[in-house]
């Protein structure tokens, strides 16, 4: 990468501070309604997530990995495997975030993971500075656009409903999932009720360049962007696919870091990149995506993994630092969870705009009672 100062830096330089204690803990909140995509359909959210105690400080930090490989390689049970094995053993107090990033780089892969271990410390560094993580990061406090997910639903009814309601609400845009055999015709039900509604879709990797010529009738819907059409690990026929159509394509599954955005771009594969701070390895690197894709022109959102109010949390926080263009799969606590473990829950305000929580570290409170009622597996590594 060339030689400009890291979009990162300020975070590079932080010192890992002594930790007294760490516990994973793996709570399990049911969904309002399933979760239905191309590759599962999701009842409830297992999140795994961190505990991190130093000098009477305590910080959280999630694993959006899910307990099932169907979306990512990583899982709940490998991001345990990893981080007890092999990452939490690096983890020294005096090291520079940036140092420990360098040696996080002999494990490979697992960005689930040592985003993990990360978020941990960048909030419990912002915690026992008192200040937001925003601030941390050096951004200021501005109002985070939202957008919403929409899974796949029985029928169009349903969709159109759900479509509905997100209007109502003001969300800033709308992205329904989409899969081979339920995709045209539910986008032409969605785009002929709502003609300007901000409208994209995910197919989770569903299609083959095969499908090209289907993929191409979407161009007629004026969409933003066609999210993850052909395989979650594909880049190169992507960029096959994307001089065929006119709808931006955005990469999610296949970019697991900042060297993955690179080709991307370099191969004209996606002009839009949704980076999910977990997939790619924590705060830190999505910044350097982020920034190095604005300077490119090229679109980004922070994507979600239907997280509990600590990694909603982190992704609102994230979307204060340069580069982050468009709304991202940031909603309101109460479209995934009745009760969530961490509180105030994410609302949206009369423009369908998300505030930045003002609070030391994240800004939210974790409810013990409530991880407690919710917890499946308490284990202390540390
Ligand atoms: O592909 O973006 C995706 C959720 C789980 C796994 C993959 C995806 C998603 C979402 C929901 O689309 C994002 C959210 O609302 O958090
Ligand atoms: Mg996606």
């Amino acid at each position: 990468m060339p030689d400009t100062p890291s979009p990162a830096a300020v975070l590079e330089a932080l010192e890992v501070p002594k930790i007294d204690r760490v516990d994973l803990v793996t709570v399990r909140l049911p969904f309002v309604s399933p979760f239905g995509t191309s590759v599962y359909t999701w009842t409830d959210k297992e999140a795994m997530l961190m505990r991190l105690e130093s000098g009477g400080v305590v910080a959280w930090s999630e694993c959006v990995s899910d307990p099932d490989p169907f979306y990512f390689y990583e899982t709940n049970g490998t991001a345990r495997h990893i981080i007890k094995d092999f990452l939490l053993g690096l983890v020294e107090p005096g090291l520079t975030l940036g140092e420990l990033a360098g040696k996080f780089r002999h494990v490979r892969g697992h960005g689930m993971a040592k985003a993990t271990v990360e978020n941990g410390l960048l909030v419990l560094i912002a915690l026992r500075k008192g200040v937001p993580l925003r601030e941390l990061m050096g951004r200021p406090a501005r109002r985070i656009p939202s957008g919403l997910s929409i899974g796949l639903k029985e029928t169009k009814e349903e969709l159109l409903a759900a479509v509905e309601k997100a209007v109502a609400r003001k969300y800033h845009r709308v992205k329904m999932k989409v899969r081979k055999g339920q995709d045209v015709d539910w986008v032409r039900a969605v785009r002929d009720r709502f003609p300007s509604l901000p409208l994209m879709v995910d197919a989770n990797g569903d299609y083959t360049l095969a499908d090209a010529a289907h993929l191409r009738r979407l161009d007629e819907f004026d969409l933003m962007m066609v999210e993850q059409p052909l395989s979650y690990s594909d880049i190169y026929e992507h960029s096959l696919l994307q001089k065929e159509m006119r709808t931006a394509i955005c990469l999610d599954e296949s970019i697991h870091g900042l060297a993955d955005a690179a080709t991307a771009i370099a191969l004209g594969a996606c002009r839009i990149v949704n980076i999910k701070q977990g997939r790619v390895g924590g705060l830190m690197e999505s910044m350097r995506i982020a920034g190095f894709c604005a300077a490119r022109g090229v679109g980004v959102w922070s994507g979600g993994m239907d997280e509990t109010g600590v990694g909603r949390a982190v992704n609102i926080h994230l979307q204060t630092a340069e580069g982050f263009s468009l709304p991202g799969d940031t909603s309101e606590t109460s479209n995934y969870f009745d009760e969530d473990i961490a509180d105030p829950p994410v609302v949206l305000d009369a423009d369908g705009f998300i505030a930045i929580p003002e609070g030391p570290g994240l800004g939210v409170r974790v409810v013990p009672e409530r991880i407690l009622k919710r917890a499946v597996r308490w284990e202390r590594l540390r």
